[in-house]
């Protein structure tokens, strides 16, 4: 690096103690250097030095009462990164770890993957550390109306769109948009994820996890390879890594293994989702459950063990940095042929590097995982038509979005000399429609 080294010595400088953040600008910035050397205007123009910058961030508390009679106080972060292509949009997280280094890291990879989808959204990232898991209903009811009445003034559906993310499923969104409703006293799609009888889209459930395989499988194709007959290891068993499992089966591959954060279950015969999804969708529970429906499946306490799994296609789908470079020598030892991040940032930037100098097919994040936002804006679309497509529609549509993601991604790669690396590929093609947006409405922010 040598024009944006500066760039990256000031985000470390100015946000001290926020590792996930300097990861996610260190991984873009090295990918960006060809861009800056191509745009010297956009360097002139200081496009680089506000890229990293958020446009605003929200830091609030959020205090509620528990079914003991206690008061809780939690953080609430929205974290507004850019809003150069479109109106604020991103996911809400919602677990213990939650931090602004997280929330940053988040916020600002959404830009470049809100741009990557080619829908006009741009990049925001929100949530707080409460943590929905072992709470009641009325509890977690409590709780997102509170951060919401604070949320509320800073979003709206022109203005800025939250939806989903770890922790953050129908039930939060439900009582997030009741509460909004409320107060705005209007009915629009402020959120997205929303239940179907509400102004929710067919297939956004299914979105990131379909997306996910779709991308995969058009980057397969390219290569003359395809998902049948694969064995598959999907970490997590959320919203991302349920559906990944669900289309990367009805694509022909046998997936053998889930996780959580306390294990991982491994089913050699293939994973039994009907199981999965009454475990995790309708009791809430722990993946070790699995055992009681397929008790010649194993369960392993600790969840990296996973990628000691032998696999062809490994699917990280729970969060990030769960494959470090040792994971990662592990599954190219034991002949991985592609990796697809559906988590945000699951590999470490040695990890990546591992799996590009083997050769592996790697699917970043950015990419790979866009069909989540992407289908949240077709949503958004609807809500403004006040119309609904099919779910055949919906998913015809995030197919066509990923595939058209895979090119622009591997375009860009050639174009600036990286023939095969996706991830300067995606860096590059979400970053120059965003870079040339800021340019054209000049230094206001
Ligand atoms: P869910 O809350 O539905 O599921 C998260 C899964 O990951 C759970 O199995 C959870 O296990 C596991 N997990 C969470 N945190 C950790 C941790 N620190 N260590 C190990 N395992 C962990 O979330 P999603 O499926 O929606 O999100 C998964 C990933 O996909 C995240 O990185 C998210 O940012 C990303 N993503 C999500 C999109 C969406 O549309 N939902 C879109 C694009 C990306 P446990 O139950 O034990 O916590
Ligand atoms: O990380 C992500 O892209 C999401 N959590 C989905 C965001 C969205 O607005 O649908």
């Amino acid at each position: 690096m040598e024009i944006l080294k500066s760039v990256l010595e000031d985000v470390i400088k100015r946000n001290p103690n926020e590792p996930e953040f300097h990861q996610a600008v260190t991984e873009v910035l090295e990918s960006l250097e060809p861009v800056a050397k191509a745009h010297p205007e956009w360097v002139e123009a200081g496009i680089f030095d506000r890229i990293v910058e958020p446009e605003r961030q929200i830091v609030f508390r959020v205090s509620w009462v528990d079914d003991a009679g206690k008061v809780r106080v939690n953080r609430g972060y929205r974290v507004q990164f850019n809003s150069a292509i479109g109106p604020y949009k991103g996911g809400i997280r919602l677990h213990p770890s939650v931090n602004f280094s997280i929330m940053k890291f988040l916020g600002f990879e959404q830009v470049f993957k809100n741009a990557l989808t080619g829908l006009p959204i741009g990049g925001a990232k929100g949530g707080s550390d409460f943590d929905p898991k072992g709470k009641s209903d009325g509890e977690v009811m409590r709780f997102c109306q509170s951060f919401m009445t604070e949320l509320a003034k800073h979003i709206g559906p022109d203005t800025d769109v939250p939806a989903g993310d770890i922790g953050t499923g129908a039930r939060e969104i439900g009582y997030m948009f009741g509460q909004y409703k409320r107060l705005a006293n209007e009915y629009t799609g402020v959120l997205t994820g929303k239940g179907l009888d509400w102004g929710g889209s067919l297939a956004r459930t299914e979105a990131t996890g379909y997306g996910l395989c779709y991308f995969m499988d058009a980057y397969l194709k390219d290569k003359g390879e395809t998902f049948q007959g694969k064995t598959v290891v999907v970490s997590g068993s959320g919203n991302v890594a349920i559906f990944a499992t669900e289309k990367a089966t009805e694509l022909g591959a046998k997936v053998v293994a889930l996780s959580d954060s306390n294990g991982y279950i491994y089913d050699p015969e293939g994973i039994d989702l009907a199981a999965v999804k009454e475990i995790k969708l309708v009791k809430r529970g722990r993946i070790k459950e699995y055992l009681e429906y397929r008790p010649n499946a194993t369960y392993t306490e600790g969840c990296s063990g996973i990628w000691k799994i032998k696999c062809d296609i490994a699917l990280p789908c729970a969060t990030q940095n769960e494959i470090d470079v040792n994971s990662a020598k592990t599954l190219i030892a034991n002949g991985v042929m592609a990796v697809g991040e559906g988590a945000n940032m699951p590999s470490t930037i040695d990890a990546i590097n591992a799996f590009l100098d083997a050769g592996i097919l790697f699917g970043p994040a950015k990419a790979a995982n866009a069909g989540g936002v992407a289908t949240s804006a077709l949503e958004m679309s609807q809500n403004s038509m006040r119309y609904s497509w099919s779910f055949e529609e919906v998913d015809a549509k995030l197919k066509g979005i990923m595939e058209n993601i895979y090119k622009n991604a591997s375009k860009a790669a050639k174009d600036y000399g990286h023939e095969g690396n996706l991830v300067v590929g995606a860096n590059i093609a979400g970053c120059e429609k965003v870079a040339r947006s800021m340019y054209a409405h000049g230094v206001a922010y």
